[in-house]
C-alpha cells in the first residue's frame, strides 16, 4: 500500500514540476532584409533559456534585445525602445546595470545562420520583468554594451538598424498555470496523507 502511495506521490510531483512557462516569437524581416526565424523562451533552473535559429543575417554579431512594445504593425520601428522598467542605462547581458531587455549579441556564421542558446536570469515569463507580449528586435550591427563613445551607446548599444523583429507570445495554456499547479499539488498531498492515516 505504501509503495503504491509513494509512486502516486512521485508521479504527482513530476507532473507538477514539468509545467514551466514557455514563450515563442516568430521573427520577421523589416521589409528589406531576409531575416527569418523562431526563438523560444523556457523557464529553467538557470533562469530563462533562450534558443532558436535565425537565418538571412549578414555574417558577424547582431544586437539582440527585448523591446518594450509588442507592436510590429509599423515594421520593427513600432516596438519602441529597449524594455527598461527600472529606467537605467543600457548594458551588456552580464553587466550589473542593464536594461531588462539587454540580451547582448547573436552571432551569424558565413551562411547568415545564427544559432541562439542564451541563459538569462533577468528576463522573466511572469511578474515585473515579464517579456510576454513585448517585442524582440535583431539589429544590423553589434551591440557595444554601452561601452563606447557613440552617442547612442548608453541607450541602444549603437546596434544600428532593425533588420528583424517579432512579438513574444505565450506557449503556456493558462496564465495562472502556476497557481493551478500549486493548488493541485496541495490537494494531492492532502489525499495521500488522508490515505496514509486510514491505512494506519
Ligand atoms: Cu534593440
Ligand atoms: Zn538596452
Amino acid at each position: 500500500m505504501y509503495t503504491i502511495l509513494e509512486t502516486l506521490f512521485v508521479i504527482g510531483c513530476v507532473a507538477f514540476a514539468s509545467g514551466e512557462q514557455q514563450a515563442v516569437v516568430k521573427i520577421v524581416n523589416n521589409g528589406t532584409s531576409k531575416v527569418d526565424g523562431v526563438v523560444y523562451f523556457k523557464e529553467s533552473t538557470n533562469g530563462i533559456l533562450v534558443t532558436g535559429n535565425i537565418t538571412g543575417l549578414t555574417p558577424g554579431s547582431h544586437g539582440f534585445h527585448v523591446h518594450a512594445i509588442g507592436d510590429i504593425s509599423g515594421g520593427c520601428l513600432t516596438t519602441g525602445a529597449h524594455f527598461n522598467p527600472k529606467n537605467v542605462s543600457h548594458g551588456g547581458p552580464n553587466a550589473t546595470v542593464r536594461h531588462v531587455g539587454d540580451l547582448g549579441n547573436i552571432e551569424a556564421d558565413e551562411t547568415g545562420l545564427a544559432v541562439i542558446k542564451i541563459s538569462d536570469s533577468i528576463i522573466a515569463l511572469s511578474g515585473e520583468n515579464s517579456i510576454i507580449g513585448r517585442g524582440i528586435v535583431i539589429h544590423e550591427d553589434p551591440d557595444d554594451f554601452g561601452l563606447t563613445d557613440a552617442s547612442d551607446s548608453k541607450t541602444t548599444g549603437h546596434a544600428g538598424a532593425r533588420v528583424g523583429c517579432g512579438v513574444i507570445g505565450t506557449l503556456s495554456e493558462s496564465s495562472s498555470a502556476n497557481t493551478v499547479r500549486s493548488t493541485i499539488l496541495v490537494a494531492w498531498i492532502l489525499v495521500v496523507f488522508a490515505c496514509l492515516v486510514r491505512t494506519l
